[in-house]
């Protein structure tokens, strides 16, 4: 089987590491480490885009030299990495030598087949995106970013990216699975079908770059030099092992991008390459943009995120579960501090961490720190029965989510096992059977404990590309010796969980946060001065834009005090049981497009309530919130399914958008509202 190769985007040294890269290399090592479960060899190529205008310019204004500025922050970038314990294979520079061999080679091959010719540019440049814009120019800004451009005028050598258009329309039509998502897809289509320009593939004024070979006074246009590193990252070029290593990865599996560069990425590359007969890579994958919260952001346009201060609040695998969990791969999302700690303390701290240490506390206590025998009643009993066919269903469809880029649904899945599980053992409680001295509650305390403990080792597994280092200690504390990174996925099937193995130290694994602390310390410095990046630029406008908008209007529809006759009695208010409860599953009703079905957690049990926000809430922001549900409203059905309670929201202005009540500290679920 051919190593599956996938990429980050190779980050511009212009601006130091900001939570943008982290998140494109963050969901690349969770690719990767979740193929390496799935049995296969994996390249992961990262790495840094160091020639072109904008980094000369940069080194300029930093008075440095532009190889010594650009081997200080291609350093603080694998740095980075290292302190956010993100694994790759390959770094690559642009300014090596064997990278530069690279582009001289498939140069020379794209020349050889006859698509570069000599010819004048006289046009508009965009130095932000190192784009050129158009041959008119006329236009003043840039399409991708909005900053104004540059008139440039020289002798160029170009690309011959006309001959392209219907050879890539073509390719397009015959895998539809090379640009995702979709809509991106068709996005780039309308755009080849607009017509495709020559492209310019030298830079004449410019000394910070690759010269061309055989050409006096050229270098490489820094697209044509950054995206080859896609090749010379596995070995193209290279002398030595570097043609058998090539062969072994290329064409890449996957290309991983934000969506400002997809254009580079799923026209102009695979053009190159189709003129360099080279394969094209399978799949580009252009996701959205993280906006950092609002007040952040419009306090000084251009603040960005450093993942540093994150990591020391709520680690490294807390961040990564927020990314993974909270964002849906390929569309923008808004980043907060608070839900970054709400999510970290309902779904790690509460939900797997005090099933982990529950389970791990009364193996322990019960049964000496050794995994029980669970004996022929674990078959027997439909709750077993259910949780194992459970996770078989979450082990397939986990799998099937990751494969198709749904990691916050994959995630999901998961969590909605867990919740099973912790339910599970509020019902079973193995507490009470533990001291019960009959022989059928002590079976049956070991069965509970088995089924709950090999139902940890199964999530563990599954979850560790996302949370590596915690399923790790998870996995140690279940008393494996091996690592966790050896296990596969194929090996997953219930059962597996060696009877008498040793458990090891039970430590909880995720403390929770205290949220208001904790959002202070991350609002007081996260900031990492100018976004220069592209996406951060971006998302610098939007949160401006958004935060300059007309406050909203008075509100209507708040009454006046009602007349005497209107009073109700407290004996009347305290016929309503209010409850505080916590979401813990949210999903859309097909065919439904107000309601949403919740499972609700309100202490003693879990409802399922149907609630008419869908238009104003997306279902993966809900999860983990704490609400306020009328308890012993009488159930009723809609749309087929009985909602057993209701959530409470303030109706807001004309349109009376639904605003869920919610609390501004940590009540334990259940909790009475009087
Ligand atoms: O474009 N949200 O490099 P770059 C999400 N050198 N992702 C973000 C982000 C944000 N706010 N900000 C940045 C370049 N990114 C070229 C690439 S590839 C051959 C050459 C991520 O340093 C996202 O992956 O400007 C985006 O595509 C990339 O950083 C841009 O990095």
């Amino acid at each position: 089987m051919k190593t599956f190769y996938l990429t980050t985007p190779i980050y511009y040294v212009n601006a130091r590491p900001h939570l943008g890269h982290a998140y494109t290399t963050i969901v690349a090592d969770a690719i990767a480490r979740y193929k390496r479960l799935g049995g296969h060899r994996v390249a992961l190529v990262t790495g840094t885009d160091e020639h072109g205008q904008k980094i000369e310019r940069a080194a300029l204004e930093a008075g440095v030299e532009p190889q010594k500025f650009v081997d200080t922050i291609s350093a603080e970038f694998r740095s980075q990495w290292e302190r956010l314990g993100l694994e790759y294979t390959h770094f690559e520079r642009t300014t090596s030598a064997h990278h530069r061999k690279a582009v001289e080679k498939i140069f020379q091959a794209v020349q050889a087949s006859g698509h570069i010719y000599k010819g004048h540019y006289r046009g508009r440049y965009c130095f932000h995106d190192e784009a050129f814009v158009t041959d008119t120019g006329e236009e003043a800004e840039c399409p991708l970013c909005g900053r104004p451009t540059e008139l440039v005028e020289e002798e160029n050598y170009f690309f011959r990216l006309s001959a392209f258009e219907q050879p890539l329309l073509d390719y397009y039509q015959k895998h539809p699975a090379f640009i995702r998502p979709e809509t991106r897809r068709n996005e780039v289509i309308s755009f080849v079908k607009e017509g495709l320009r020559d492209l310019s593939i030298s830079r004449e004024k410019l000394k910070w770059g690759i010269p061309m070979p055989g050409v006096e006074g050229q270098v490489f246009y820094v697209w044509f030099d950054a995206l080859t590193s896609y090749l010379s990252g596995v070995g193209y070029g290279h002398p030595g092992t570097g043609e058998e290593k090539f062969a072994d990865c290329w064409p890449a599996d996957l290309h991983l991008v934000g969506k400002e560069i997809l254009r580079f990425h799923a026209v102009y590359w695979p053009a190159f390459l189709m003129a360099a007969k080279l394969p094209l890579p399978k799949a580009i994958f252009a996701h959205g943009w993280l906006i950092f919260e609002q007040d952040k952001m419009s306090k000084s346009k251009g603040n960005i995120v450093s993942a540093d201060p994150l990591v020391d609040a709520v680690g490294i695998d807390g961040l990564r579960y927020y990314l993974m969990r909270n964002i849906v791969f390929g569309q923008d999302s808004t980043f907060s501090y608070a839900g970054l700690v709400q999510r970290f303390n309902s779904d790690l701290a509460n939900d797997l961490g005090n099933l982990a240490s529950r389970t791990l506390a009364m193996i322990g206590r019960y049964f000496k720190g050794s995994i029980p025998d669970p004996g022929p009643e674990a078959v027997q009993e439909s709750r077993e029965a259910a949780i194992i066919e459970a996770a078989g269903k979450t082990i397939t469809e986990f799998q099937s989510k990751f494969d198709n880029f749904e990691f916050s649904r994959g995630l999901e899945l998961v969590w909605r096992f867990i919740s099973n599980l912790n339910k599970y053992l509020v019902e079973t409680e193995p507490w009470v059977l533990a001291g019960k001295e009959d022989e059928a509650s002590k079976a049956r305390l070991a069965t509970v404990l088995y089924t709950s403990a090999e139902a940890l080792r199964i999530t563990a597994v599954l979850l560790y590309p996302i949370i590596p280092t915690a399923m790790q200690k998870l996995w140690a504390q279940l008393g494996f010796p091996e690592p966790l990174e050896n296990m596969r996925y194929a090996n997953l099937a219930w059962g597996q969980l060696p009877l008498a193995q040793k458990t090891g130290q039970a430590e909880v694994i995720f403390p929770r946060l205290d949220k208001e602390k904790t959002i202070a310390r991350l609002s007081a410095g996260t900031a990492i001065g100018k976004a220069v990046g592209t996406a951060a630029g971006k998302a610098t406008d939007t949160a401006t834009r958004t935060a300059a908008e007309p406050a909203s209007k008075p509100q209507k529809g708040i009454s006046m005090p009602p007349d005497a006759t209107d009073f109700i009695t407290i004996d009347d208010f305290s016929k309503v049981d209010l409850r505080a409860g916590e979401i813990k599953s949210a999903e859309r009703i097909e065919g439904a497009t107000r309601l949403l079905k919740l499972t609700v957690d309100i202490g003693a049990e879990v409802r399922q309530v149907l609630a008419g926000i869908a238009e104003h809430y997306q279902p993966e922001d809900l999860v983990g919130m704490k609400v306020v549900v009328v308890a012993n409203l009488k159930p009723r059905k809609m749309r087929g399914l009985e909602s057993q309670g209701m959530v409470v929201a303030a109706s807001v202005g004309e349109e009376g958008k639904p605003v869920l009540v919610t609390f501004n500290q940590d009540v334990p679920n259940g909790s009475k509202l009087s």
